[in-house]
Parts: C-alpha cells; sequence; structure tokens
C-alpha cells in the first residue's frame, strides 16, 4: 500500500489541486460528501445503488487531477492516437479504476467502516457493453493499454442508449431483452454540451467551379444530425496517465417542431428528433450476420465524421496547417465500420479546408491505418451503390474518383481486366457495391492482421492483388489482452500468489512472469496454485447454481467454450462430442470417468436462427444429463445466461480446459484463449488463429491441439471430402442419430433435425472431419486430469509463458511499427 499510496499522492501533486491524500478515513468523507451533496440522500437512507454512484463519484475525483495533467501532455505537440471504432466492449469500470489507482483496500475499508460491502456495491455496476464479442473487446484492452504505456490517445465511438441485448433463456430458447445502462446515470461520463459537430446526410451535390476534376463541388445536404460528446476518463497503471473516450451522441438540429405541435401532430412533430437519436440509439447487433442496413451505414458515417471534424478542430487550433496532421495524429480504423474515414477526410480536406486533391490524400493516406478482423465473405462489408448515393452523395463520388486514380495505372499497362475487377473498390460481380475492406486498405499506411496466421491468410486470400500491388502495407499484430482486468483484477487469488512469489513487479511487468516457470515442478507451489483455482471454482460454482439450479463439484474438470454463439466456433462440435461422450457413460457406467462439467456461454446474434438453435441443443442436452442418475458424478452440462465481461471474469479464473476449436483458417486471433491460458487453464484447440503463437510460447506438450490445419480445410473443402457423408465415422453418425432420435426433444424430436442435415448436406465448418480427432484429444485431457501434479505442472506453465500476449506489446508494436510514436 505504501508504494501504491506515494503514487497518486505524486500524481496529484503535480496539479493546481491540492493533495486529499488517500487514506481509509479520507475516503469515507469523501463517499459521504458525494452521497449527500451529489446523489442527494443519507447513509440511513442509501440504497446499494446510491452507495456505488457516491463511491464511483469520490474515486473518479482521484482521477481528475491526473487527467488534466494528461490532457496538457496530449496536447503538447505529441503524436497521438485517434482510434476509431463502433465498439467498445468495457464492461464496469469501478473495479477496473479501483485497481488501477491500486486503491481497492484503502475504498474497501473506507466501506466497511460505513457498514457498506465494496463486492456487493460493485457488482452492481451495470456492463457497458457497447460491443459484440472479440473486437469490441480488444479496444477496450488497447485503451487501458495505451493509457497505462502513457501514449496520448483518444477512443472514439458512439454512445449506445442501449448496449448488446441481454440474453434471457425461456425454456432453454434464447430470449433478446433491452439493455438500459444508462437509465440510472453514468457517473463516470462528463456530457460535454459545448462540443457539437453537425452531421450531413443525403441531398444533392452542385458543381461550382468550371474546372474539371474532383474539387469545386458543394454538398447541399438534406439532413443534418447532431453529434454531441460524451468523455470518459481512460485510467492508466497506477493511475500515471488518462486518456480519453469520447463517444458521440445524436441530437437532432431541431428538437422539436413547435408549429407541428400546436397544429395537434404531437408524434409528428418529434419525428425528425425520433430519426436523428435512432443513430445512438442501439448498438448493431449482428455479430458477423446481416442485418438493419441503413441505419448501420448511418452510424457509421455519424461518428466517423464527427470524429475527423473534432481530430481536425484540435490540430488547426493547435497546430494550424492541416499539412502536419500526419506529424501529430495517427488514425487505427478498428474493422471496416470506419472506412467512410478515408472518403471523409478526403471531402473535409477539399471542400471545407480546399485543399488540392493530392495534398489532401497525401494527407489522408499518412493518417489512417486498417486493422482486418475477419476473413470470413459475410462479414466483408459491401455497401450497394444506390443507398450509398442516396445517404452520401458526395462520397460515392470521392469514392469513384479514388477508385479511378488506383485503377487508371493498371488500365494504362492494360492490366488483366479480371486483376482490374478484383482490385477495384466496387464490386460488380452481382448489383454494384462499395468493397469498405478495399477503400479502408487504398487509404490506409498500413493495414494489420490480428494474428500471424490470420495475417498470413489476408496475403493470400482476400487482399492477395491488393497486396501484390502495396507489397508492404500489410503487416501482423498479434492480439493482446490487459493483464490489469484479465489477471489481476478478474483474479486476485492467483495475483496474490504471483506477487508473493514474484514480488511486485510482476505487476507492471508481464515479462516477468517467466519466472514461475522454476516451479512449475514444485509440488508446495503446485498445492498453492491448486487451492487459489478451487477457490474461484467454488465461487463460479456458487453462481452457477443461483442462476441455472444446476449444482456442479468444484472437483471436477471445469471445460468452458464461452464466446459469441457461431457456427464457425463450433459450439456444435463441443455438444456432439458431449452427446458421445453421455452415450458411452451409459454403455460403460462403471468405467473409472473423469468428472466433468462443460460450461457454456454466449449470445447468438438475434437473426441467426441456427445459432440460436444451437444455444437450445445445448440446454436440452444439459437438462436430459443433469436429470439422469447415471451420469451424475461423471457428467454435468451447464449453460449460463446472458455472457458478457462481468461473467467472463468469474468464469475465466476458474476454468480447467479452454476450449478454441474453431474450423482452422476461420477465427482471426481469438483473446478469450490468451485470458484463459494466462489463468492457468489448457487449451484444447485447432491450429486457428492465436491458438497456433500460444503453442509457440507453451510448448506443445501443455496444449492439446487436434483436427485439420487451415491448408487441409481447404484441400478438403476444394475437393468436397465435406459434402461426403460417407466420410462419418460411427461415433460421429451415432451422435447425431442420438440428436435426432428426440431423447433430449421429447416434446419436439424433430427440434434439431436442420442442424443434422446442414452436417449431412454441406458440413461448411468441417465438423464430422475434426470430430474423432477432438473426441481422442478429449480423451488425452482426461488422462493428464488424472495425473495432478502432471496438469498443474501444464497450468502453471500455461500462465508462465503467455506473458507476450499482453495488449502492452501489441500497443508497442501498433506505436512502433504503424502508428511511429515513441513508447
Ligand atoms: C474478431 C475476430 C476474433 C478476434 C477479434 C479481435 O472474430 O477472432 O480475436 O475480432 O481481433 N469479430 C471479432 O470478434
Amino acid at each position: 500500500m505504501q508504494h501504491d499510496e506515494a503514487e497518486i499522492t505524486f500524481a496529484a501533486s503535480e496539479t493546481a489541486q491540492p493533495a486529499e491524500g488517500n487514506g481509509a478515513e479520507v475516503f469515507q468523507q469523501a463517499i459521504l460528501a458525494k452521497l449527500t451533496y451529489n446523489v442527494g440522500t443519507n447513509p440511513a437512507h442509501a440504497t446499494d445503488h446510491d452507495w456505488f454512484t457516491a463511491t464511483a463519484l469520490a474515486v473518479r475525483d482521484r482521477v481528475m487531477d491526473r487527467w488534466m495533467v494528461s490532457k496538457g501532455f496530449n496536447q503538447a505537440g505529441h503524436k497521438h492516437i485517434c482510434y476509431f471504432s463502433l465498439e467498445f466492449l468495457i464492461g464496469q469500470l469501478l473495479s477496473d479504476t479501483l485497481n488501477n489507482l491500486r486503491l481497492t483496500d484503502c475504498v474497501r475499508e473506507a466501506l466497511a467502516g460505513l457498514g457498506v460491502d465494496l463486492d456487493r456495491i460493485r457488482a452492481i455496476e451495470p456492463d457497458a457493453a457497447l460491443g459484440n464479442g472479440g473486437l469490441g473487446r480488444l479496444a477496450a484492452c488497447f485503451m487501458e493499454s495505451m493509457a497505462s504505456l502513457e501514449l496520448p490517445a483518444y477512443g472514439y465511438g458512439i454512445r449506445y442508449e442501449h448496449g448488446l441485448f441481454r440474453q434471457g433463456l425461456r425454456d432453454g430458447w434464447q430470449q433478446e431483452l433491452p439493455e438500459d445502462w444508462l437509465v440510472r446515470g453514468n457517473p463516470w461520463e462528463f456530457e460535454r454540451s459545448d462540443l457539437v459537430y453537425q452531421v450531413p446526410f443525403g441531398g444533392s451535390i452542385e458543381k461550382m467551379s468550371t474546372s474539371g476534376g474532383p474539387t469545386g463541388f458543394v454538398w447541399r445536404p438534406a439532413e443534418t444530425v447532431q453529434a454531441a460528446a460524451f468523455d470518459t476518463p481512460v485510467v492508466g497503471w497506477r493511475g500515471r496517465h488518462v486518456n480519453t473516450l469520447r463517444l458521440w451522441s445524436a441530437r437532432a438540429a431541431e428538437p422539436l417542431r413547435l408549429d407541428a405541435f400546436n397544429s395537434g401532430d404531437h408524434v409528428g412533430a418529434l419525428a425528425d428528433r425520433t430519426k436523428a437519436e435512432a443513430i445512438s440509439r442501439v448498438l448493431y447487433p449482428g455479430d458477423e450476420t446481416e442485418a438493419g442496413r441503413e441505419l448501420r451505414l448511418r452510424q457509421e458515417f455519424f461518428f466517423t465524421s464527427a470524429s475527423l471534424q473534432d481530430l481536425l478542430a484540435r490540430h488547426t487550433r493547435l497546430h494550424g496547417d492541416l499539412n502536419t496532421l500526419p506529424d501529430h495524429a495517427a488514425i487505427q480504423m478498428n474493422d471496416t465500420h470506419p472506412a467512410l474515414a478515408v472518403a471523409e477526410l478526403m471531402r473535409l480536406l477539399i471542400d471545407e479546408h480546399a485543399l488540392a486533391w493530392d495534398e489532401a490524400w497525401s494527407i489522408t493516406t499518412r493518417t489512417l491505418n486498417y486493422t482486418n478482423h475477419t476473413l470470413m465473405p459475410e462479414a466483408l462489408e459491401r455497401w450497394p451503390v444506390s443507398l450509398m448515393e442516396r445517404l452520401l452523395p458526395r462520397h460515392l463520388q470521392i469514392i469513384y474518383h479514388i477508385n479511378w486514380l488506383h485503377l487508371e495505372p493498371l488500365i494504362r499497362r492494360s492490366a488483366d481486366v479480371e486483376l482490374i475487377k478484383a482490385v477495384s473498390v466496387i464490386d460488380e460481380s452481382q448489383g454494384r457495391y462499395v468493397r469498405m475492406g478495399h477503400l479502408a486498405f487504398i487509404g490506409a499506411h498500413k493495414v494489420n492482421g490480428v494474428s500471424a496466421l490470420h495475417t498470413g491468410l489476408m496475403r493470400q486470400t482476400v487482399f492477395r492483388d491488393l497486396n501484390a500491388l502495396y507489397p508492404d502495407r500489410i503487416v501482423n499484430k498479434t492480439n493482446g489482452i490487459t493483464f490489469r482486468r484479465w489477471l489481476h483484477q478478474a483474479n486476485p487469488q492467483l495475483t496474490h500468489l504471483l506477487t508473493r512469489e514474484l514480488g511486485e513487479a510482476v505487476l507492471d511487468d508481464p515479462g516477468a512472469l517467466i519466472k514461475l516457470e522454476r516451479l512449475a515442478d514444485d509440488s508446495a507451489f503446485q498445492d498453492c496454485f491448486r487451492n487459489q483455482r478451487h477457490a474461484s471454482k467454488v465461487n463460479l460454482a456458487k453462481i452457477v447454481a443461483e442462476r441455472t439450479g444446476v449444482q456442479i463439484d468444484p472437483g471436477a474438470l471445469f471445460d468452458v467454450h464461452i464466446k459469441r454463439i457461431h457456427e464457425y466456433k463450433r459450439q456444435i462440435l463441443n455438444i456432439l462430442e458431449v452427446i458421445a461422450l453421455y452415450d458411452a457413460i451409459r454403455s460403460e457406467p462403471e468405467r473409472n470417468w473423469v468428472p466433468r462439467v462443460k460450461i457454456f456461454a454466449g449470445k447468438a446474434a438475434a437473426s441467426y436462427h441456427r445459432a440460436k438453435l444451437i444455444i437450445k441443443l445445448a440446454n436440452d442436452v444439459a437438462r436430459i444429463i443433469n436429470s439422469d442418475p447415471a451420469a451424475s458424478g461423471r457428467l454435468k452440462v451447464v449453460f449460463l445466461p446472458n455472457y458478457n465481461v462481468s461473467l467472463a471474469e468469474v468464469i475465466i479464473p476458474a476454468a480447467d480446459l479452454s476450449e478454441q476449436i474453431s474450423t482452422a483458417g476461420m477465427e482471426a486471433s481469438g483473446t478469450g484463449n490468451m485470458k484463459l491460458a494466462l489463468n492457468g487453464a489448457l487449451t484444447i484447440g485447432t491450429l486457428d488463429g492465436a491458438n497456433i503463437e500460444i503453442r509457440e510460447c507453451v510448448g506443445a506438450d501443455n496444449i492439446f491441439i487436434f483436427g485439420m490445419t487451415a491448408e487441409e480445410v481447404e484441400t478438403y473443402r476444394k475437393a468436397q471430402m465435406h459434402r461426403d457423408r460417407s466420410r462419418w465415422s460411427p461415433r460421429f453418425e451415432r451422435a447425431i442419430n442420438l440428436m435426432t432420435s428426440g431423447i433430449f426433444s421429447p416434446d419436439d424430436p424433430h427440434r434439431f433435425d436442420t442442424l443434422a442435415h446442414a452436417l449431412s448436406s454441406d458440413d461448411a465448418f468441417m465438423v464430422a472431419a475434426d470430430f474423432d480427432s477432438y473426441w481422442a484429444t478429449q480423451r488425452r485431457v482426461d488422462e493428464l486430469w488424472q495425473q495432478p501434479s502432471a496438469w498443474s505442472r501444464a497450468s502453471v506453465l500455461n500462465t508462465s509463458r503467455v506473458g507476450w500476449f499482453s495488449s502492452d506489446r501489441t500497443i508497442r508494436e501498433y506505436a512502433d511499427e504503424i502508428w511511429k510514436v515513441p513508447v
């Protein structure tokens, strides 16, 4: 504590405001003052939520001075990063902030003195679920790492009023319920009512000058929406640096048409407002599925335009000349969602700031960078030309010109027509579409993939021809996770053990984890390691009982599959293995089966019917197995509803086995795989995404790899072998038959026929092909589990060898190779 307190006092003492100190009594007074003067109640009447708000506000005060200092630093001419992301999957902030300020114990004591339990009130904070999955959580980890590395950075996104839906289960079927994280206020954010930008849509273009070329046009938009800023401080490790997450909220320029209202049209008078505000109303629920098109495009342009206007305003204020923008700012486009930045930055520079095209293009391509997160064709964004013409006519014009300048050299040297078609920003194969990945690629300084395999496949597949034209543009940046949240905060027991053995330095340097290796064979240490894991498993068992009514044994192997539900992530492969295992247990009950608990959690996109049916299957299988005495003590299956960041923080420290079983070549990286390995789970996985790099780090003996490689999958697919049912193994065939026999769905025996049909007609995700290898590898898992010391050794080695997956490392690489900023 001594060191921590000194750290914070140091932070405050550099600023105009005197340090207030951080003893428990001081905090107690601060919390009481917030309770009275901000929340407007007193201890006798305060609800848990009142205590939460008062505590969050008192903690936030401790951030403010440092935030002001950091802002000064960020604006002192240093090059800064603008991370453009339509998603920030933040989760709760109180624990994170307390942990980074090293104030958890102090605040716990302060609250205890008031008769309030910190754990109870921090559980009340709603998750900021402004993201779908890995891509959004990556953005949150990166923001935290940039602050911790004292890198000047702004996150830019949308302040959705409703984040990702809450998942309920009714009779095992997913129900989507609205999420309302803001309904009781958000103590972390600051509304900047003076910071508003106008975002235009629709209308037409007029040619103003007679000169040819792309400049000299005026866009007369039909509609303007206002973007209003809300800022949240992002506190870095030990509170040394605080960056800003700036989220935009949409408003109508004219909130009410008073004439219409007065003439009795009370609803119509608000129509413009409703339309404008819809932009920041809900997070787009799709995770690699098609849905609600136009609103999505409006969201993308809205936040991209507001963020660019903000950046240009700041740059003009601080530096004047826009030609120096690339020296002072680097923009990272998180996926293609902000790819309109290419056209919008061009528009702002040429139309609003009167720069020449070439000058503007040079600025744009030196400022923007693009991260690709998926190669799946259905997830690569394309916008119909007709929609873009209607909503963003000037941008379409600019995109056409960018495309012309990009294709013209090829046309001039009479390049192959197929090549020209392949690299064109406009896809004309079926209808006309703007390919956002191509636009982002052409407008970016660097383009990156998120694991070594994924980056390699980018070069060979979707961006093959563009890569040939711009050979140095694609680079790899393997993802990472912030250890502050995913180890220190989520797993205090393990963290305590680590600091006891390795000293406090391990908190600052993930590389120090490697020193744990020497203890991997030490049986006393293994006992400690197992004990801390057991405590986490007891905690998870309690939550499982509360939320599902299922009792699970913390002594069993906890086998965890937590992520979005998607066919390529192959939850169904896991469930079919469960069915086969259940079948084997029933036919040989006397065998020495390893007690296992299969734990599933994850949401399916609302419109993704097959994924929702997979959730139902998991629940139906769970119901039957959990109530069968033959499986008792051997196999339990749990589907934990409403998977989110907070639930992940509870499951991950308790997991023994981490399921990373996507079809090889389809998971760009994965980040859950890193979190689980860091917390000591062994991975069962395919050679996909970052699993490959995890294997390199932890060693092939400490990970369970199975199934086809990405290359083999390709060969298999080309030979159409995935369509060949005669290749099914008897065990797989039997599992499918059991699934469709009605034993899991007696109320509707044909419920899962469509799943079986998909697997037998076109097993696009190669479930049948990988099944036997998966089954055999699971039996190797059983064998190792029966040797507790060998299992613990592997588990310790996983924790000690994955320091490389810290997002601090990833951010350093971005800073060095992409952004060119010193760290
Ligand atoms: C994607 C990918 C994941 C990846 C994540 C972050 O599917 O494999 O780990 O981005 O790069 N849509 C995603 O979540």
